[in-house]
């Protein structure tokens, strides 16, 4: 079994070869349920996450031909880490690496919904952001500019009202574009203060070769300054990884949080 398949055994998912695993991420209420049922219909599987009493809904699509496994994340504000539910959201991106994530967002609320958006760029290039509820929106006439969010953020943006199914075809065609690497997104880095840039670049070197294959060394370095212990701790659970001077590292550049 690859390291890849058994990862995503892990956390309950088994994909034939040639399907794709796609993960739906959002803030509570932003209608990702919505999608979830209109991508997948009948065909859905509810459970709870493995070893947490988190409810889990995975199910099925196809697109010309090929399948897709749609698994639709807990509803969070951050990737922090900070409840049980931000950690099997962080934790599912980070390990189980979908071949698409879909973050979906409110359009009426759009700043408040970037936070996350932001934070889901920082652990995977793989991204679309799907401006939903985006009638809810021009009622209250405020108009979402796609294109431009597109450029500035570096992934694709598709607009959509999932209640009445409006571009969730144009959604459709997006994630099989990204999936299947069409599209490769170049999400837009949040750069830091100099003195936080400098530490994250002495993190980084430190970070062994095998972790550098599955995560994102950026936002690991990120984590680990941010003294996320957590992290450290799932890197054991998921890669087997124990010994490496990264934790040295963080007690030289933050003294203040250790
Ligand atoms: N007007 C409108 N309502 C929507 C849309 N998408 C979802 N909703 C409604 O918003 C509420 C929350 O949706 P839900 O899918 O449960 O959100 P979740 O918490 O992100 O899973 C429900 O009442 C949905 O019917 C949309 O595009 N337009
Ligand atoms: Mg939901």
């Amino acid at each position: 079994m690859s390291l890849s398949t058994e990862l995503r055994a892990m956390f309950n998912i088994h994909p034939e070869a040639g399907t794709a695993v796609i993960a739906l991420a959002g803030n509570p209420n932003t209608g990702k349920s919505t999608i979830f049922n209109a991508l997948t219909g009948l065909k859905q599987h509810t459970g709870n996450w493995p070893g947490k009493t988190v409810l889990q809904a995975q199910g099925t699509f196809h697109l010309r031909g090929q399948k897709y496994i749609l698994v639709d994340l807990p509803g969070t504000y951050s990737l922090l880490a900070n409840s049980v539910e931000e950690m099997v959201a962080r934790d599912f991106l980070c390990f189980a690496r979908p071949d698409a994530t879909v973050v979906v967002t409110d359009a009426t609320c759009l700043e408040r919904n970037l936070n996350l958006t932001l934070q889901v760029m920082e652990i995977t290039n793989k991204v679309i952001i799907c401006v939903n509820l985006i009638d809810e929106a021009y009622r209250k006439n405020i108009f979402i500019d796609t294109d431009c969010l597109a450029r500035e953020l570096g992934v694709p943006v598709v607009a959509t009202a999932a209640r009445s199914g409006l571009g969730l075809s144009e959604l459709k065609t997006m994630i099989e574009a990204v999936a299947r690497g069409k599209i490769v997104p170049s999400p837009r880095r949040v750069v830091y203060d100099p003195d936080i840039e400098d530490a994250i670049a002495r993190v980084e070197r430190q970070i062994p070769a095998e972790i550098r294959e599955l995560l994102n060394t950026r936002w690991l370095a990120l984590r680990i300054i941010d003294n996320d212990v957590s992290i450290l701790e799932n890197l054991r659970k998921y890669c087997r990884v124990s010994e490496w001077g990264v934790l040295r590292e963080r007690y030289e550049y933050c003294p203040v949080s250790s």
